[in-house]
């Protein structure tokens, strides 16, 4: 056995039932052997055990009362995974599938996400399997408020800042940010994802999204391709796919599909601006089922399937993990996907991964591909630190930016250790490197 399989087997071994967790770090690690060759001092100072090891994990009770009086119990969780490139910082999701595994995958993504960031970010994660749909606002409020009672205690501008994931839009960053400011008496940036009216920054609600299509721009560019007149299948119909469809619109491209955990929609023509604008209403505000734009706009509506049969040339993943399994991978591929760009955390099983890279299609990994989120998150905690706000264009000339630092990254790693192409390799390599060297520095932590 290497010594790389015999970490991912301890971490197995030690972390029984957490298959997220298991999966994400195998993605990894299994990245890092050319590196290690280069680094002994990696293995030596035992790098790999500690940065499987999250710093802290918060587990805890969140009660609250329901509409009727009802007494209902939550589950909270932060896992405050590595702090060694800066405060930790993570989205929180809201989704009855939360459990330990979930949060720590998710945690652990995004310690090597927040790496690629350019920005000096640590990766934390946290949630509830507290599930939002069909709770009326008030108690959405009371929940975020009584889960910020415990909370708040572990969090900070300069400790850890949390924003929003599946489940967490600007409705529940509201209602959590005013439990905080209540409790610490203080107004500061310890959350992003905030309203633009007291501290958020422009472009981040669409941050994540168009930092998926730009992205797959600079991963086209390499083949003297480009995202125009493409036609796309995204997945999801929340903050990331409606964002990504948006750009994709922008930029000329084609999409055709969106989803939800019901189903999917085929709308052949294409989503223009004004359908996509039904769907925004649709989703964040009336908080409906995608199934109503098939029947406003008389397109196809597939009941319990994902979108992936539906021919393409570039697929957006945007709903949640392993939405993407071999088969469908094996699908895309037979259908003429030349490029798959991962809103999502994970959307893709490892033996999907390998359909993708064995095809030679341009693949970007989640951590690459949708770091534009947090990354926008820390320019959002910048503004807040300088107590000012920048403007639109140059929050999103600064998004692009990052987006394409993090492909150059991801590029040239990959054809330093010999994988020229692989993005996969590319960004975990690349994004370890800078937590490992920033560990070593700072002694036995
Ligand atoms: P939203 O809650 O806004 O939307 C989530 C979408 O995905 C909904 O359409 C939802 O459908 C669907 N979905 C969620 N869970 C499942 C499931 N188990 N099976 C099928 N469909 C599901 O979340 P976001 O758009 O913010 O997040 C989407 C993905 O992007 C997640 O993987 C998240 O971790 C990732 N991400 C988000 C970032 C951000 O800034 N928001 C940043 C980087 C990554 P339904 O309404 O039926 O639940
Ligand atoms: O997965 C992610 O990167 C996010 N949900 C965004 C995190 C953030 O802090 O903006």
């Amino acid at each position: 056995m290497s010594y790389i399989e015999e970490i991912v087997d301890l971490v197995k071994k030690r972390n029984p039932g957490e298959y997220e967790f298991h999966q994400a770090v195998e993605e990894v690690l299994t990245s890092l052997e050319p590196l290690l060759d280069r680094h002994p001092e990696y293995w030596e100072e035992k790098i790999l055990e500690r940065i499987v090891e999250p710093e802290r994990v918060v587990i805890f009770r969140i009660p609250w009362m329901d509409d009727r009086g009802e007494y209902q119990i939550n589950r909270g969780f932060r896992v405050q995974f590595n702090s060694a490139l800066g405060p930790y910082k993570g989205g929180l999701r809201f989704h009855p599938t939360v459990n330990l595994g979930i949060m720590k995958f998710l945690a652990f993504e995004q310690v090597f996400k927040n790496s690629l960031t350019t920005l000096n970010m640590g990766g934390g994660k946290g949630g509830s399997d507290f599930d939002p749909k069909g709770k009326s606002d008030n108690e959405v409020m009371r929940f975020c408020q009584s889960f910020m009672t415990e909370l708040y205690r572990h969090i900070g501008p300069d400790t850890d800042v949390p924003a929003g994931d599946i489940g967490v839009g600007a409705r529940e960053i509201g209602y959590l940010f005013g439990q905080y400011k209540r409790i610490a008496n203080e107004f500061t940036g310890v959350l992003t994802g905030k309203s633009v009216g007291w501290g958020g920054s422009l472009i981040r609600p669409e941050a994540t999204g168009y930092g998926a299509v730009y992205f797959a721009e600079e991963m086209l560019k390499t083949r003297g391709d480009s995202i125009k007149g493409k036609t796309c299948v995204v997945s999801g119909s929340g903050n990331v796919a409606q964002f990504t469809t948006q750009k994709l619109i922008h930029m000329g491209a084609k999409p055709v599909t969106l989803s939800d955990s019901n189903g999917f929609i085929h709308d052949p023509d294409g989503i223009n601006e004004e359908k996509l604008a039904f769907v925004m209403e649709l989703k964040n505000i009336k908080r409906g089922r995608i199934r109503e734009y098939a029947e406003k706009y008389g397109v196809p509506y597939y009941e319990g399937e994902r979108p992936w049969s539906i021919a393409c040339d570039a697929a957006f993943p945007s709903a949640t993990q392993n939405e993407i399994d071999r088969d469908d991978a094996d699908t895309l591929v037979r259908n003429g996907c030349i490029l798959v760009s991962e809103g999502a955390n994970m959307p893709t099983t490892l033996e999907g991964v390998d359909v993708f890279l064995n095809a030679g299609i341009l693949y970007g990994p989640a951590k690459a591909a949708n770091a534009g989120g947090v990354a926008t998150s820390g320019l959002e905690m910048s503004q807040n630190a300088m107590r000012l706000s920048w403007s639109a264009d140059d929050v999103d000339r600064r998004l692009r930016e990052i987006m394409t630092a993090i492909h150059r990254a991801c590029a040239s790693a990959a054809e330093e250790y010999g994988h020229p192409g692989n993005y996969v390799m590319g960004a975990n390599i690349a994004g370890f490197k800078k937590v490992a060297e920033a560990m070593l520095d700072q002694g036995l932590v």
